[in-house]
């Protein structure tokens, strides 16, 4: 591959494969595909969904509202969770299966309490940066392929920040799986090719 392109690799964690705290359903079987489509890239992150213990997006901070409900953060609307990817806990661990030695660098979001991340260039807040995007261009590149978990959630808010940012973007959706709450996969789909992302 051009040495201008990079893969993201989203969230593949402990936590959001079969047994974890927010598991995606067969969210284990990207593992060997994203190891193969890594071998092609000679640059890669790792981004690592991040969280204090007590993290605005968990329901347990919410008395009275559960798991995959949605409530209004000063931010927006933010779906609520159970508690996940707690900051130095086995569940927010990358997955054991991913095999990446090569990767230049972990990127670790959602640290602040108050507010979430599901892209890896842009808190929830729309203000706070990661730097991604300067790390990105330090390094020339101008193209990202993305892979990983949620498609739904991190992987489509990454790839549609990733445009914003003038990127040129692509998913391989066969190398990524759905959480899927109430149609949000179909809406996810809609806004990344409306974004101008290319889904293969
Ligand atoms: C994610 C929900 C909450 C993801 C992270 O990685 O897609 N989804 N936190
Ligand atoms: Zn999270």
């Amino acid at each position: 591959m051009a040495g201008t392109e990079a893969l993201l690799v989203i969230d593949v964690q402990n936590d959001f494969l079969p047994g974890g705290a927010l598991a995606v359903p067969a969210g284990d079987a990207i593992v060997p595909l994203v190891n193969r489509l890594a071998a092609g890239f000679t640059e890669v992150v790792l981004t690592q969904d991040w969280h204090p213990a007590d993290h605005f997006s968990f329901a347990s901070r919410h008395p009275g509202h559960a798991p995959f409900e949605t409530i209004a953060a000063p931010y927006g609307p933010q779906t609520l969770w159970p508690d996940h990817c707690v900051m130095g806990t086995a569940g927010a661990a990358l997955a054991a299966g991913l095999d990446i030695p090569h990767a230049g660098l972990i990127l670790r979001k959602g640290r602040r309490r108050d507010v979430d991340s599901y892209s890896a260039f842009l808190e929830a807040d729309r203000e706070s940066r990661t730097g991604l995007d300067g790390w990105l261009a330090a390094r020339g590149i101008g193209a990202v392929v993305l892979c990983g978990l949620a498609t739904d959630y991190c992987v489509a808010a990454s790839a549609i920040d990733a445009r914003r940012c003038g990127l040129a973007v692509t998913v391989i959706e066969e190398a990524c799986r759905a959480i899927d709450l109430d149609g949000s996969l179909a809406r996810a789909r809609g806004a990344m090719r409306a974004a101008g992302v290319e889904l293969r």
